[in-house]
């Protein structure tokens, strides 16, 4: 069980939780004072001329109370303000990496480097909601013995644009428009697309946010890439340009677009209080660290720019070839103090890993220490605790807002000799930084290199390696961005781009915005495909952390739920008794059932599956709760397994029977897909669980045909 409460009573879990120790505070045992630690024994009523007169300024603890508020807030990230993030360790399988690079924390087996991991939205503000679809971020600081090492990635593995002189102007079209601030942490807008038509470089990261990858079930459920391609030096001195790859244990998987617009509504906070209980509950998250590699021999080998962040490597062409693995296992204590003032910067690097001449990480390796001396008010931030390294600090950098560190000594610069000639500057290749030496030339210009200039191959790969389901989720996702955007001739135009993607998908896309399809494909579709692309291909047999919803009223069966609770908590999913209100209720032969929570205050979209358990008055009281049937109708509709046993089976008619069921013909509409039943009560039958869970596994029931089920 992680430990989140404000005393310690345990050991440190590694070096930096041992350095994060000395900056904790805990009010227990102590009386309230000022700032200047003089105490007061009353907080609530200010110093005033007389009962009824004027505040005096001489109330120093008032104007300090107040002054203290009035300063509270520090700007948000301009971009990836809302997040969530927890600590835990990093360690490597193997020493096999150390032929490529002299980074230990990557080639020691030995050695658990602390870590603190942010994920993020892109779009939206700090408040905004969870489950928008949006490019998620995965930032990992890496409190390494050679010093901070910071991956700042995202769950998708290219860009939208090629190089950061456009990051301005991208992220001016993506964020809510400057006149009205409408809309909120959504590119379903006319600026986002008319960016989108105009910068066709766009278009391969557009087929990902289009895709299930931009509503991610769970943090813990998302892949994260370094996206452009770094340089591994080892002990030579020699490179190998290289690719971050992180695969989460849980396997990849998303919500349905429906599903994520409802949560974003009943939950904001889906996605940081799933990733918050996991921990709490001692499911750690878990992701393999997977790295591509590609001499520098074979720099040209490709129909692609390796310096392009919007290409990837196919994993067909090189292997992820796994390196070692991220623990998340400890919640912070203080939202504030860590996961908003952690700040991440792409040229924190340390020796062994390098940059490449992509133009967007060079545009990055500026961008990151400038935004947080806006955001964190000074050149000192890397002295907040959660910044601070486990290695070793010495700089001759004095003064600055916020400084913490009283420096001994007359010398501030090198070379000295009056303090020794300290801090002395040296040591071996592999222990400090040396930059990759690399050969330069060329002329002084502003121009777009011919190699980055194929915007839609790799679209085009990406389409073609999607499964029918995510096919049509991303045809629906462009009629939903689209059907929002006001500029009719924006619409055209993005038509007019896919087509050199995909012509059946522009057809698709234009059918269903009320715009001209295209006459014929503006390009080929080359039929390559990559099947790693395809989420489907990350199902695991694992049903852990899954949130089963347990359906009950007085008169169920409680033997039933009590076998349920355990055969799915014996299988680490995470079954919740729901019920018409909160507290109990009463079984059929009245013993008491606890229920977690009432159905009211939740809603199917915060489960991944529902199962309703026997009990003849159970079910009629349920069948008459307009909420339950809502419960078992919506999960039905978002693909989700169900299960039914005995008279619990009742309730699926009841839900079919409320309009679900019948089509327009007159026809059942339901269909029993994915919809797992058994006959009895008092026991939970083996072969029940087993497929139950077998169908949870594969996190949503995909061949099931909901098209006709009211959303
Ligand atoms: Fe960025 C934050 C990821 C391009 C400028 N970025 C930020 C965060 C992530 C990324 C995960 C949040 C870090 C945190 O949790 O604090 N950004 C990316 C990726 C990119 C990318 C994967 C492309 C491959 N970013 C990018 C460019 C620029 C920036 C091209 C500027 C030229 N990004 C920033 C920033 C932010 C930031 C303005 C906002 C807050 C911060 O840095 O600390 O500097």
């Amino acid at each position: 069980m992680a430990d989140t409460s404000n005393s310690r009573a345990h050991a440190p879990y590694d070096s930096k939780d041992e350095q994060l120790e000395t900056a904790r505070v805990d009010p227990a045992g102590t009386r309230l004072t000022t700032q200047q630690g003089v105490a007061v024994d009353h907080t609530d009523d200010a110093l005033a001329a007389g009962e009824r007169g004027p505040t005096l300024l001489e109330d120093f603890h008032a104007r300090e109370k107040i002054t203290h508020f009035d300063h509270e807030r520090i700007p948000e990230r301009v971009v990836h303000a809302r997040g969530a993030g927890a600590y835990g360790q990093f360690q490597p399988y193997d020493d096999w990496l150390a032929d490529y690079t002299v980074a230990r924390f990557l080639t020691d087996p030995s050695q658990r480097t602390p870590v603190f991991t942010r994920f993020s939205t892109v779009a939206g503000s700090r408040g905004s909601a969870d489950t928008v679809r949006d490019v998620r971020g995965f930032a990992t600081k890496f409190y390494t013995e050679q010093g901070n090492y910071d991956l700042v990635g995202n769950n998708m593995p290219v860009f939208f644009i090629q190089d950061g002189i456009k990051f301005p102007d991208f992220v001016h079209a993506v964020k809510p428009e400057p006149d009205n601030e409408i809309p909120q942490a959504q590119s379903a807008h006319d600026t986002f697309w008319d960016f989108v038509a105009q910068q066709p470089e766009s278009l391969h990261m557009v087929m990902w946010l289009m895709s299930d990858r931009a509503v991610p079930r769970s943090y813990r459920m998302m892949q994260g890439f370094g996206v452009h391609t770094f340089r591994f030096v080892n002990a030579d001195g020699v490179g190998t340009f290289v690719k971050f790859h992180w695969t989460p244990l849980l396997g990849t998987h998303s919500l349905v677009w429906d599903e994520a617009q409802k949560a974003a509504g009943k939950d904001p906070d889906f996605n940081r209080r799933d990733l918050w209980e996991a921990i709490e509950m001692g499911a750690y998250p878990e992701w393999e660290l997977g790295v591509q590699l590609v001499p520098e021999s074979d720099e040209f080998a490709f129909d692609f720019d390796l310096l392009d962040p919007t290409k990837i490597i196919p994993e067909e062409h090189v292997p992820v070839r796994p390196v070692g693995r991220l623990t998340l296992n400890r919640n912070p204590h203080n939202f504030f103090a860590e996961t908003e003032q952690i700040a991440f910067h792409t040229a924190n690097v340390v020796p062994g890993i390098d940059f490449t001449n992509d133009p967007l990480l060079q545009a990055r390796n500026f961008s990151y220490l400038d935004t947080q001396l806006i955001r964190l008010g000074g050149p000192n931030f890397s002295q907040l605790p959660i910044n601070r390294p486990v290695a070793e600090v010495s700089t001759n950098q004095r003064d600055g807002f916020g400084q913490q560190r009283i420096h001994r000594g007359r010398t501030s610069y090198v070379k000295n000799s009056i303090a020794g000639g300290y801090p002395y500057v040296g040591g071996d290749h592999g222990d400090v930084f040396r930059h990759y030496q690399e050969k330069v030339e060329g002329d002084k210009i502003r121009k777009r290199a011919e190699s980055f200039r194929d915007y839609y191959s790799q679209a085009a790969l990406f389409w073609n390696s999607m499964s029918e389901v995510e096919q049509e989720h991303i045809v629906s996702a462009f009629r939903f961005e689209l059907g929002k955007v006001d500029h009719t001739e924006v619409r055209q135009d993005v038509v007019d781009q896919l087509a050199h993607v995909d012509v059946d998908l522009a057809a698709l896309v234009a059918n269903g915005i009320g715009v001209t399809p295209p006459e014929g494909a503006a390009n080929p579709n080359h039929g390559r495909s990559s099947p790693a692309l395809s989420q489907l291909t990350t199902t695991m047999s694992t049903i852990a952390t899954r949130k089963v919803a347990i359906l009950a009223a007085d008169g169920v069966d409680g033997a039933t739920v009590q076998a349920l609770r355990e055969a799915l908590s014996k299988r680490d999913a995470v079954p919740e008794v729901l019920a018409l209100s909160d507290g109990a209720v009463r079984s059929a032969d009245d013993t008491e059932v606890t229920a977690d929570r009432a159905i009211n205050t939740v809603a199917s979209v915060l489960y991944d599956a529902v199962i309703v358990p026997g009990g003849a008055d159970s079910v009629r009281a349920l069948a008459a709760d307009g909420y339950a049937v809502h419960f078992l109708a919506e999960a039905y509709k978002h693909a989700k397994v169900i299960g039914a046993l005995a008279e619990g089976r009742r309730l699926l008619e009841r839900a079919w029977a409320s309009g679900l069921a019948v089509a327009a013909d007159g026809d059942r509409v339901a269909e029993d897909e994915g919809v797992v039943t058994a006959g009895v009560n008092g026991e939970v039958p083996t072969e029940f669980v087993d497929t139950f869970a077998s169908e949870l596994a594969g996190h949503r029931v995909w061949r099931r045909n909901t098209a006709e089920v009211p959303a």
